[in-house]
């Protein structure tokens, strides 16, 4: 029979994965972790075949000896059949058998309800009869710890009668995840140690791609799996065979179902993520997830590992999940599918509460009113140092993210904008902090036009080494000393700004201390008699001139317009006391 040698090869397979765990030299070295390469690199691996049901409680709607009858004592050991003894260690000589009630109606069911506390992904369930097989057996399974239930397999003579499937049916690629119901292993003999195993890939199409059928991965995950006995084959089957059973009620023939093992073959479940289930603190069994997994099956990516979406692990691509790239600034990280399929399928990971005063997806760059240090790592703390823009100088808070230069008003500079640029003084604005100083030099202005070629004729520039005496102090209308501020034409003039800083002499009402205007023939200025430059301080001697065109004082080549010396503050005044004195004729 092909079913029985498959099984027996599943049941050597399901052995061997747990003669493994007994092997006394594996805990005396340090294993290499199945779940990584030797080169450190991520790859599937998974928990080894055992028979799940192996000393795991099952749940008999019916068992035998309460009260007790002549071939079965639940309170005598050496006669009781519990269903602890349908997953139990069987010896080869001694087969220990769970056996239900002795019932008298027929159909009456008997079901065995075994829970796995995990999901598992089942390769078989097989059932070793110490009672002749049933006649219709039926394989369920759950995938929520027992509230929802699946068939997964039927087994019956008359398979349309008692379950409404046909008898001979074949899976295809539409409904493989469809239970079917079988004629085969449902004889009647042998009347004791029958099997009935059930293969859960076993002529499923998919099976030979089983990494990419979410289909079959489901199909075979349980948490529970029950099986139900429906009908017997009636003692009349056996013509006038007797089997001893003396309990008989009248109108029928009683019956009975004895199972010596319970098999469920197969794996934890841990989508490739683990190469092992263990037990938690609550003693329930978990995987042993790694590849940043985690949960009971490692179905979910571990907290901050969220770059990519979850996936199970195939033979090819071990798909660990990937931890958000936020450069050490954040803890926390969420997945973006519209990122993800934008970044071809690589990252979708976004940073939430990035610290450190960064920000962005990756807190890869610096948040508003800070910029980046170019001298640290992004990694590092302080990578991000703030603007520190000037209250007053700058005209925002937000500085250029790498250079650190705040948005500067006019005439301001510095990284903050902390001093007037070059050219600009302080004002007491803080709309405009620094202002143009007037600084137009006039004799570059002036003798940028060309100096007429008749200067030689035309006058003689004072020279430097002008000594003042009393009748040139005389000769003139008004003598001050004078700064110049600024310079502008009008017409063929050029008309000073000046601040009168003392009166040595003046006729003339109208020249007093303070600002003034000194007005000077644009000809005279450019043959440089006089010669003046801005922000210098002049002596200047002249007459008067009434003009109501050009207020203020008047100087022309006959003036005198001297750089201004502090050792002429004595002499000027002892001039004037002496014509204070009337020392000066007049001419
Ligand atoms: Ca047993």
């Amino acid at each position: 029979m092909e079913v029985l040698q498959l099984l027996r090869l599943l049941l050597t397979t399901a052995m061997l994965g747990l003669s493994q765990t007994v092997n006394p030299f594996v805990a005396q070295q340090t294993p290499p972790d199945p779940c990584y390469d030797e080169s450190g690199a991520p790859r599937r691996c998974i928990p080894e075949f055992v028979n799940a049901a192996f000393g795991k409680e099952v749940q008999a709607s019916s068992t035998c000896g309460k009260p007790p009858t002549r071939h079965c004592n639940a309170s005598d050991p050496r006669r009781a059949h519990p269903p602890t003894y349908l997953t139990d260690l069987n010896t080869a000589s001694n087969m220990t058998c769970w056996r239900s009630e002795t019932l008298h109606h027929s159909p009456q069911n008997v079901t065995l309800t075994l829970s796995l506390g995990k999901k598992f992904e089942v390769v078989y369930v097989s059932l070793q009869f110490c009672s002749p097989r049933p006649e219709s057996t039926a394989i369920l399974k759950s995938m929520d710890y027992g509230k929802t239930w699946v068939p997964y397999q039927y087994y019956s003579s008359q398979c349309r009668k008692i379950y409404g499937k046909p008898s001979k049916a074949t899976v295809t690629k539409q409904n493989e995840q469809e239970a079917l119901c079988t004629d085969g292993l449902t004889d009647l003999y042998p009347l004791t140690g029958g099997l009935i195993a059930f293969s859960t890939l076993d002529g499923r199409p998919s099976a030979q791609d089983f990494d990419s059928s979410p289909v079959l991965q489901d199909w075979v995950t349980a948490t529970d799996i029950r099986v139900v006995f429906s009908r017997p084959h009636l003692l009349r089957d056996l013509g006038s065979r007797d089997t001893g059973e003396e309990e008989g009620g009248t109108g029928s023939t009683p019956y009975y179902y004895a199972v010596g093992e319970l098999q469920v073959g197969g794996r934890c479940k841990c989508n490739g993520h683990a190469a092992r289930c263990v037990k938690d603190k609550e003693q329930k069994l978990v995987c042993d997830c790694k590849h940043n997994t985690e949960g009971p099956e490692c179905d979910r990516c571990k907290p901050f590992h969220y770059d990519r979406p979850w996936q199970r692990a195939s033979a090819r691509e071990a798909n660990e999940c990937l931890a958000c790239n936020c450069n050490l600034h954040a803890r926390r990280c969420r997945f973006n599918m519209e990122l993800f399929k934008l970044s071809g399928r690589k990252s979708g990971g976004v940073c939430l509460n990035c610290r450190h005063n960064t920000a962005g997806r990756h807190c890869h760059y610096c948040k508003e009113g800070f910029y980046r240090d170019l001298s640290k790592a992004i990694t590092d703390r302080k990578a991000c140092k703030a603007c520190d823009c000037h209250p007053v100088g700058a005209a925002g808070k937000t500085c250029n993210q790498t250079t650190g230069q705040c948005p500067c008003k006019d005439g301001v500079t510095g990284l903050t904008c902390n001093r007037c640029a070059k050219g600009y003084q302080q004002s007491r604005s803080p709309v405009a902090p620094c202002i143009k100083i007037p600084a137009i030099n006039p004799t570059s202005l002036v003798t940028s036009t060309e100096a007429p070629a008749d200067c030689d004729s035309y006058c003689k520039p004072a020279k430097g080494n002008y000594k003042i005496n009393m009748k040139k102090y005389c000769k003139k209308d008004y003598v001050v000393q004078v700064n110049i501020l600024e310079m502008e034409t009008v017409a063929n003039w050029a008309k000073f700004t000046i601040n009168i800083l003392s009166v040595y002499k003046c006729r003339d009402e109208r020249v007093k201390r303070g600002d003034n205007f000194l007005w000077i023939h644009l000809k005279d200025l450019s043959c440089k008699c006089p010669k003046i430059q801005i922000s210098k301080k002049y002596l200047v001697m002249g007459v008067s001139e009434n003009s109501t065109d050009r207020p203020g004082l008047m100087a022309d080549k006959n003036s005198l317009v001297i750089q201004w010396r502090d050792a002429w503050t004595r002499r000027l005044r002892k001039l004037q006391r002496r014509e204070k004195k009337g020392k000066c004729v007049k001419p």
